[in-house]
């Protein structure tokens, strides 16, 4: 008798990937590469599945260094991205806030790059702040918002942002479109449920990627 079809690890590679690469890391605004694709930022506190999600959406295990320590990620990280449709682009993995183990000084040298990055960066299509499907939108995610708001410092359209709610798996199935409602309505604002481990909203992610970086 055949079992029931198990659920892959990783989700199949999206066709519509033709190739993916790290080409940058920087911790200093001068490290940026220069601007010249159109880039999609991955935001959030630590440990909320950024490094996951990335490697989900591009279909591969561990392009994207991941860790269940929060803090893995120390740089903005830059991935290049061909679509099949020869679309290319940058996925840009950016350090968790959040994190109180870190220095005073480590967190304001986050501050300085990461503010810069998304408020000056020219081709910044998107942004996905990702927040825990279990916890919600807090006061972090609030304050990114608003500086994701602020038109009087940054010198360029404002990019799209998408409020993304990680880690669905954790919801029973019968529960995960009431807890993505719930989260919607607390936010004021459309919330995309996803997981890195099923794929679950994966493809709608990048319809609603795809979408704002052919808005601009
Ligand atoms: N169950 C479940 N676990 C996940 C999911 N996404 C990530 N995780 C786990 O959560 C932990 C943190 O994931 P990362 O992707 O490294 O998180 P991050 O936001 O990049 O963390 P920092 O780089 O520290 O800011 C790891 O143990 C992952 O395996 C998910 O969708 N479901
Ligand atoms: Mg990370």
């Amino acid at each position: 008798m055949l079992g029931a079809p198990r659920r892959p690890s990783v989700p199949a590679p999206l066709p519509a990937i033709r190739s993916a690469a790290f080409v940058a890391g920087a911790t200093l605004p001068a490290q940026l590469p220069p601007p010249t694709l159109a880039e999609i930022a991955f935001a959030g506190r630590s440990n909320v599945g950024k490094s996951s999600l990335m490697n989900a959406l591009l279909g591969r295990k561990n392009l994207v260094r991941t860790s269940s320590t929060p803090g893995c990620t120390r740089q903005l990280s830059f991935f290049e991205v061909r679509a099949a449709d020869d679309l290319g682009l940058y996925l840009v993995d950016l350090p968790g806030y959040g994190w109180a183990q870190r220095s005073k000084e480590e967190r304001a040298q986050w501050a300085e790059l990461v503010e810069s990055y998304l408020l000056e960066r020219p081709t910044l299509a998107a942004v996905c702040v990702l927040v825990d499907s279990r916890r919600g939108v807090e006061e972090e995610e609030r304050l990114l918002f608003e500086l994701l708001a602020d038109t009087s410092r940054a010198q360029r359209r404002p990019p799209a942002v998408l409020l993304v709610a990680t880690k669905l798996d954790h919801q029973p199935r019968s529960r995960a479109a009431a807890v993505v409602a719930t989260l919607a309505r607390d936010a004021g604002r459309p919330v995309l449920g996803c997981s890195a481990v099923n794929g679950a909203g994966v493809p709608e992610l990048w319809r609603a990627l795809r979408a704002a970086v052919a808005r601009r």
